[in-house]
């Protein structure tokens, strides 16, 4: 999946390439509603310096929203939330010996004053941190509030669409 080639307004960062099987759904959905991006491997125990520069380098460089995806210990989101006031939505990434409710944990117990935008663990969550941001994005901008509410109306329609295999 290629990034955008327009200036990027999100930023997807994720902790490991192993993320991105997970990640890769912000991607999609960003995709989806036209909206520019980039993602990348910042690792915040393995690339600690790459880590500070990211945020503190991201706003002047257009990037309206972060979405960090991290496994475990998953410091990135809180660390990148620290670093700069752009809103930092995060995504805890299902990790090998207790799925990812290590990370749900991690990522949603921020102390007061520096706030992380959790959402659920793995493929939902990514793609749901996309289209906040696509949410947040839309404050600004008419023509994306309209396909955004287009998708709601497409979902309410497959939901009623829905038949059940009941026996006669
Ligand atoms: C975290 O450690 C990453 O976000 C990933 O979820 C996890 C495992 O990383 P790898 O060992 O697969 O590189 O930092």
């Amino acid at each position: 999946m290629a990034e955008c080639t327009k200036t990027p307004l999100v930023g997807i960062l994720m902790g490991s390439n192993s993320d991105w099987d997970v990640m890769k759904n912000a991607a999609q959905m960003l995709k989806d509603f036209g909206v520019p991006f980039e993602a990348r491997v910042v690792s915040a125990h393995r690339m600690p310096d790459e880590m500070f520069e990211y945020a503190e380098k991201a706003a002047e460089r257009g990037i309206r929203v972060i979405i960090a995806g991290a496994g475990g210990a998953a410091h990135l989101p809180g660390m990148l939330a620290a670093k700069c006031t752009l809103p930092v939505c995060g995504v805890p990434v299902p990790s090998k010996y207790l799925r990812g409710v290590d990370s749900l944990h991690s990522i949603v117990q921020m102390p007061k004053g520096v706030p992380v935008a959790t959402f659920a663990i793995g493929e939902a969550g990514a793609a749901n941190a996309a289209l906040y941001a696509c949410q947040i994005l839309a404050l600004n901008d008419p023509e994306l509030s309209r396909r955004l509410a287009d998708f709601r109306i497409a979902q309410n329609a497959k939901a009623r669409a829905m038949t059940l295999p009941l026996e006669t």
